[in-house]
């Protein structure tokens, strides 16, 4: 069954693709499945029809069936679990890669979201300027050890993964900062993932929202 999932009316990225949609419309599209988009505003986000698939009232969400579910790495483990080529097969690697999802999202993505958001919430603040350095620092410690793990390698365990997908997803919003320059293992990693023509899809499909074209898969 084609599935539906939500996505911004008006992203404040103006189409850059750091929303959480372009997640899932990635693993959507890495696994061959099209998909419908719904577009919602901001305000619409925050009403009861939309809290009933979302209770926290965000994007995005995904519907197939009589099927809601809404966090993004849920959404992308269920597409994997039900198509194959994001998780592999046999027992072990399969176990690592959704280890690999979990990592991307609970311990790189959280310090990524922490130093963004100081950036807008508090930039007036007079301690915003000595807290900047701390924040900075927690972000390079697990990119550091993230790119250590990650070394030479192409994908993180043989095969490109849901594992690779995630962390790549959670990276991204470091694109054009010093800090991933730092890494440049880290954003050559990024760039070979965005050169997969399924990224290249979804990245197009949500930026044609934002340019007015077509939208969806
Ligand atoms: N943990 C949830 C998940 O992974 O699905 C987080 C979902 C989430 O943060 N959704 C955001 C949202 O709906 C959009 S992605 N926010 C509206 C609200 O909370 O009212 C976060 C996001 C938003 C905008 C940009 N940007 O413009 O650069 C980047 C990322």
């Amino acid at each position: 069954m084609r599935p539906t999932i939500t996505a911004f009316e008006s992203s404040p990225d103006r189409g850059r693709g750091l929303a959480r949609d372009t997640r899932v419309r990635w693993a959507l599209e890495e696994v061959g499945q099209a998909y419908d988009v719904r577009l919602v505003s901001f305000a619409e986000m925050k009403e009861p029809a939309h809290l009933a698939l979302h209770p926290f009232g965000q994007i995005p969400t995904y519907q197939e069936g009589e099927l809601a579910l809404f966090e993004s790495g849920a959404i992308i483990f269920h597409i994997a679990e039900r198509h194959q080529g994001l998780l592999p097969v046999e027992a072990a690697p399969r176990a690592r890669a959704i280890g690999w999802m979990f990592a991307a999202l609970n311990t790189v993505e959280p310090p990524i979201v922490e130093r963004e958001q100081a950036g807008y919430a508090e930039r007036d603040r007079d301690w915003h300027q000595k807290r900047l350095p701390l924040l900075d620092e927690r972000v390079r410690v697990r990119l550091g050890q993230f790119a250590a793990r990650l070394g030479q390698a192409d994908w993180l365990d043989g095969a490109f993964s849901a594992g690779d997908l995630t962390m790549v997803s959670v990276l991204q919003r470091l694109k054009g900062s010093a800090l991933i320059a730092e890494f440049p293992a880290l954003a050559a990693y990024v760039a070979r993932a965005e050169a997969r023509p399924a990224f290249q899809r979804a990245f197009a499909a949500q930026l044609a929202v934002f340019t007015g074209g077509q939208a969806g898969g």
